[in-house]
């Protein structure tokens, strides 16, 4: 037997060596543009915000409490004993994933980023590391393993939302202030480490897509954490994406990532639209349809299905993906307003799908419409359907030809000239609430910058759109048509104009401003001469009125710029501004 031994010992040598020489060596780790791929192509997801705070659904001890439905146990300062007692009662018997996954696919929804715990610690699936998760309440089903299995089925890629942040767990400092368990025991060290072994589960069960990761605002979250967590994740499947937010590098709600060494593959912008792309960097709005994520009984403030299919084309000409949320009841229900709106944004992307999927941002520094590219394609999605020919001014690119989406059997007249390419178009829009016309490019579409044209009569009509914007915050509202969320005074847009001739003209501006924000000033300036103006109420922020504002002269024909400057703002915001017209003075 002992002669054996060292026999044994070098024939496991040799077949580990042998096996080492052999063996294929590991996948190199998907490079950063090859794991962003089926994002990019993707562009629009379903957000899904469920857990225990969908029973009480924003009321507390028959109170209503304010804010979001799923920050109820912040709103209502429940103590976590008595947050608790929802874990008995959570059994959504209408769940269906099967159900949730054809709507999405009905929607054109091509990924979906569902809470698997949000900040109150709930954990919606069976996990070792706790119990205040699905398998301790009533209804014990894994509802992560059903609802990945149904979507992937469908074709819609499988993501998890997780938040660091956790006002549950004992480790979790800083407390809440009403949540007098003693502090004194807490390691939030060893609530890293749950935190990791959580993760650890959700990679090796679910293998999502991308991990979104929140709550990660807190002083005891650090950027040492962040990296820390970014590393670990990123080794547990080197091709999951992970958000800016499992780091401390997002500024705010605007969600982009401050310079530096800050962990994240995409910015995560929050309930806006960033009033322009980020060339070259990835990133995502995400928007609920009503103002909360999680369900709340009392929130009928929907947004409209124009509104929401207009922001998902504005999205995706800024290069960005839209990620909308949807917050499912007590019950396992999505909401009807919910689904009505999911199978609206469905219909129109049936038609008109190839302007979004993988598409890139628009190729004009300034547009009155909205655009997006793939390859020699241009789609130019017109939501304020034009009186004559489609004017891409600006387009230097060759076209070849150009149709409508909704119509693509009749080629439509091309004309191209000197400033860019005019398109006849039929006198009705196909869609009132985005038309597409796709324009057959003789190579990558490309548009330089012009000043804008005067009409036959000599008038010029400043848009929107085509305004310069000095500031963060001032953008162009898709929807409106109007340069709005003027909410810092020091901000200001300019218009970039040619005249045909000198003189006097009248200008009027089309703006709105809500009740309460009435009383703002602002000057108008042009041509070395300033007209100054107060801001009336109109009725609302969408109550658009026209405003006589006085006489300009102009003492020279071609280039000139205008420019809109605040001079004060008691309210809210100065104004929302749809455009400035000059008008040759008779
Ligand atoms: O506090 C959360 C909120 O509940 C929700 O999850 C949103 C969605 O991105 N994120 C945080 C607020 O920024």
């Amino acid at each position: 037997m002992n002669a054996v031994r060292p026999l044994l010992l070098v024939l496991v040598l040799f077949v580990a060596v042998a096996a080492a020489q052999g063996a294929p060596s590991p996948p190199a780790p998907p490079t950063q543009g090859a794991r962003m791929e089926w994002w990019r192509e993707a562009r629009f997801g379903l957000f899904i915000h469920w857990g225990l705070y969908a029973i009480p659904a924003g009321i507390w001890n028959g109170k209503t409490a304010g804010g979001t439905g799923e920050w109820i146990l912040k709103n209502a300062e429940i103590p976590v004993a008595d947050y608790e007692t929802l874990l008995p009662k959570f059994n959504p018997v209408r769940f269906d994933a099967k159900e949730w996954a054809r709507l999405m696919k009905l929607a054109g929804v091509r990924y979906v980023v569902i809470t698997s715990k949000h900040h109150d610690g709930f954990c919606l699936w069976d996990s070792a590391h706790t119990t205040f998760d699905v398998a301790s309440s009533p209804f014990r089903r894994d509802v992560l393993s059903e609802l990945k299995q149904a979507c992937e089925a469908e074709g819609i890629r499988f993501c998890l939302y997780h938040s660091i942040m956790d006002w549950h767990h004992p480790d979790y400092l800083p407390r809440r202030p009403w949540d007098h368990r003693p502090a004194k025991d807490a390691d939030f060290d060893r609530f890293v480490g749950y935190l990791k072994g959580q993760l650890q589960e959700l990679v090796t069960r679910f293998r999502p897509g991308v991990l979104w990761f929140d709550g990660e605002w807190e002083d005891s979250w650090t950027h040492a954490h962040g990296l820390d967590l970014f590393r670990a994740v990123r080794a547990m499947d080197p091709a999951i994406i992970i958000n800016n937010r499992v780091d401390k590098g997002r500024q705010g709600m605007q969600g982009m990532t401050m310079a530096g060494d800050f962990a994240g593959d995409f910015g995560t912008p929050e309930q806006e639209i960033p009033p322009t792309g980020f060339p070259g960097i990835d990133w995502e709005s995400c928007m609920t349809m009503n103002d909360t994520w999680g369900f709340r009984a009392d929130d009928d403030r929907w947004k409209s299905k124009e509104t929401l299919i207009r922001m998902l084309v504005d999205t995706a000409s800024k290069g960005g993906n839209f990620l909308l949320n949807v917050g499912p009841t007590a019950e396992g229900e999505i909401p009807a307003p919910s689904i009505e709106r999911l199978q609206a944004i469905g219909a129109w992307l049936r038609v008109n799908g190839e302007a979004i999927y993988g598409t890139t941002a628009t190729p004009f520094p300034r547009s009155p419409y909205r655009c997006t590219v793939r390859g020699e394609k241009l789609y130019v999605h017109v939501f304020d359907w034009p009186k004559g020919p489609l004017d891409l001014e600006g387009l230097v690119t060759p076209v070849r030809g150009a149709r409508l989406l909704a119509n693509p059997a009749n080629p439509l007249a091309v004309e191209q000239g000197p400033r860019g390419v005019k398109i006849g178009l039929p006198e009705r829009a196909p869609d009132p609430v985005a038309s597409v016309i796709v324009v057959d490019c003789d190579g990558a579409p490309i548009a330089i910058d012009l000043p804008i044209a005067p009409a036959k009569d000599g008038s010029v009509s400043l848009d929107a759109p085509l305004a310069t914007i000095t500031g963060r915050t001032l953008r162009v509202e898709a929807d409106k048509q109007c340069l709005g969320y003027w909410t810092d005074p020091s901000e200001s847009c300019a218009f970039d104009f040619e005249v045909l001739s000198p003189g006097p003209f009248d200008v009027v501006a089309e703006i709105a401003c809500a009740d309460d924000s009435a009383g703002s000033g602002y000057a108008i300036d042009c041509g070395g001469r300033s007209l100054n103006a107060k801001v009336d109420a109109t009725g609302g922020w969408s109550s658009f009125r026209s405003v006589a504002l006085g006489r300009l002269v102009l003492d020279s024909k071609g280039p000139h710029r205008l420019v809109v400057r605040p001079t004060k703002k008691p309210g809210t915001a100065v104004m929302n501004l749809r455009r400035v017209t000059l008008t040759p003075a008779r």
